[in-house]
């Protein structure tokens, strides 16, 4: 996998500032910064962008499909309600893999069901911000399609 696009969903730009229990201490930035690293020693290119909008999540899961990207998305709350993210992964063909900061299944019932997991490569839920390095291990190990 020569790319690698990380899809972040509404309101993980709060991530680090409220709510440390649920979802710890670090930053989107600071995630983003570990994850650039670790592409970067890998000399695998990087996208990581943040969105409120769902739309916007589904115009970025096609472009990673068309570019055979592999995706680490983290679709915050669309994950419990986006028939459209669905789509866009079973559509596009892009290679996902779905993380979640907090224990989804811990919280509230309308968290437990994703509509992104059953189209998804893997899922890896509730292990922190260090999920996120799990995923792009997961993809860069992967054996080419
Ligand atoms: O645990 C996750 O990663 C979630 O995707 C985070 C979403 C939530 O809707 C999902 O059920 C699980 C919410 C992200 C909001 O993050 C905040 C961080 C700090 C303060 C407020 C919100």
């Amino acid at each position: 996998m020569k790319a690698i696009h990380v899809l972040n969903g509404p309101n993980l730009n709060l991530l680090g500032t409220r709510e440390p229990a649920v979802y710890g201490r670090e930053s989107l930035a600071d995630i983003e910064k570990t994850i650039r690293a670790l592409c970067a020693g890998k000399g695998v290119s990087c996208e990581f962008r943040q969105t409120n909008s769902e739309g916007e999540l589904v115009t970025w899961v096609q472009e990673a499909g068309r570019a055979g990207a592999g995706v680490i998305l983290n679709a915050g709350a669309y994950t419990h309600t986006s028939v459209a993210l669905h789509d866009a992964i079973k559509g596009s063909g892009a290679i996902v893999i779905e993380v979640h900061i907090s224990n989804v299944h811990a919280r509230e019932r309308f968290r437990h069901h994703s509509y992104i997991s059953p189209v998804a490569k893997g899922v890896i839920i509730g292990l922190g911000a260090q999920g996120y390095q799990l995923a792009l291990q997961a993809l860069l190990e992967a054996p080419a399609a």
